[in-house]
């Protein structure tokens, strides 16, 4: 029998101190309801807690992210459990299985039916779901490019596609009205675009929004919600750098330092830092069109952990750089139009160009996808929804199609898409 715990070193200290009283766990498994040091370690009630798996009557969650210690492992009779092996036990780890998408996120439930908790569980295997696409009653005026507006929880699009008049960008309001978004008008063609969102690694102002503006390898910046233009932001050097119609994405891994990452319609990728300093990665002399930084989490995405991610969508590929600027192609059968990162309670918006409609999706309809990278398609057969899971599955990569719920409307044909937690009319906001 050992001695009683002492108090001191277990009480009111920050997580980490934790590991010493997790090499004590089987021990306290043991001795059960016969222990009598304070081992409940936060409930600071001075009583020397008879039963480690509670603090003041409730279930102990060490770490904070709702499951508990008992369910993540904790009293195991051979130890605490440590899905992957990081040396920290799961009820001390916010990433239990290092797949990129925190404990907090994915909850113990099971999305993919294996008995497999998704806290502990890398590979979400299981079919998709299918979404419930609705028709935003909203009207627009040729919509392309769309993404999140952090500052104002509201989705901003690049409109009136071709010409860019009166205007090019519009912010939707929750309740379907339309606001000005900087008085840019006048950029043609496609015009994609991308938003710096808050905590990205880069030092980008949260809100800023990035467009090529039509001239061979320049960018410009919109900030200041909306007040302010700076263009160009960014020449690229050299000539012939193609037209940033290809995607805009700012990395929010940090595997990329932050940086926003532009693919162009000649295949340069390019990544350059919030001062305007930008940096050839790659040159592969195709239009390359959709793009995100995947997040280094092997044990979820395989080869393409840590990697910027970009459709070329007239040869079917998508291609996988990474920062040393090598690049792997697959062919998942999908021409890639836009990608997006499956990102927790946020809802889905995707233009459906064919009907100048914005589609939506709840955020409920794609729980069971958290985590994951989608893949979207611009050209889009009836029933299917033109979405793609991108799946691995521990040895190869793969595209699934997501299906669509009874009751979908249709889709004709998708430009951008985006995961955001705003809301527009029939698709509420995330509370
Ligand atoms: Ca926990
Ligand atoms: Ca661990
Ligand atoms: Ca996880
Ligand atoms: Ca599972």
């Amino acid at each position: 029998m050992l001695a009683p715990m002492p108090k001191p070193p277990f009480r009111r200290v920050p997580r980490p101190s934790f590991n010493a009283l997790a090499a004590l766990a089987p021990w306290i498994w043991a001795c059960g309801s016969n222990g009598s040091g304070d081992l409940d370690g936060g409930s600071g009630d001075g009583f020397g807690s008879v039963d480690a798996s509670l603090v003041d009557g409730a279930p102990a969650d060490t770490d904070g992210d709702g499951i508990s210690d008992a369910d993540e492992g904790r009293f195991d009779p051979a130890g605490p459990r440590d899905t992957d092996d990081d040396g920290t036990p799961d009820y001390q780890d916010p990433d239990s299985d290092n797949d990129g998408m925190p404990d907090a996120d994915e909850g113990h439930g099971d999305f993919d039916g294996d008995g497999v908790p998704n806290s502990e569980d890398p590979l979400n295997d299981g079919p998709a779901p299918a979404i419930l696409l609705t028709a935003i009653s909203t009207t627009f005026n040729s919509p392309i490019g769309i993404d999140y507006h952090e500052p104002t929880n509201s989705v901003v699009m690049s409109v009136n596609y071709s010409a860019g008049t009166p205007l090019n960008f519009e912010r939707i309001e929750a309740d379907g009205s339309h606001e000005p978004f900087s008085t840019f008008s006048g950029l043609t063609d496609e015009v994609k675009i991308a938003t710096a969102r808050s905590g990205n690694p880069g030092g980008f102002a949260v809100g800023d929004l990035f467009v090529g503006n039509g001239v061979d390898g320049q960018i410009a910046r919109i900030t200041d919600g909306g007040a302010t233009i700076v263009n160009p932001w960014v020449d690229l050097p050299g000539e012939s750098n193609g037209l940033m119609r290809g995607g805009l994405y700012i990395d929010r891994t940090g595997v990329f330092a932050g940086d926003l990452i532009a693919v162009t319609t000649l295949g340069q990728v390019w990544r350059i830092t919030a001062a305007a300093q930008p940096t050839l990665l790659a040159a592969v002399g195709v239009h390359l069109e959709g793009v995100i930084v995947v997040p280094d989490a092997p044990a979820r995405f395989g080869p393409i952990a840590g990697k910027i991610i970009a459709g070329a969508e007239a040869q079917g590929l998508l291609h996988a750089f990474a920062a040393n600027g090598s690049d792997v192609t697959y062919s998942l059968g999908v021409n890639v139009e836009d990608i997006d990162y499956i990102s927790p309670k946020e809802n889905f918006f995707g233009v459906n160009y064919g009907t100048s409609r914005l589609l939506g999706a709840a955020a409920s309809d794609f729980e069971p996808m958290i985590g994951d990278v989608m893949l979207t398609q611009e050209g889009v057969t009836a029933p299917t929804s033109g979405l793609f899971r991108l799946r691995w599955d521990g040895v190869a990569l793969s595209a699934e199609p997501i299906p669509l719920a009874a009751g979908s409307a249709t889709v004709g044909q998708w430009e951008h898409t985006t995961m955001a937690p705003a809301g527009i009319v029939e698709i509420p906001p995330i509370p």
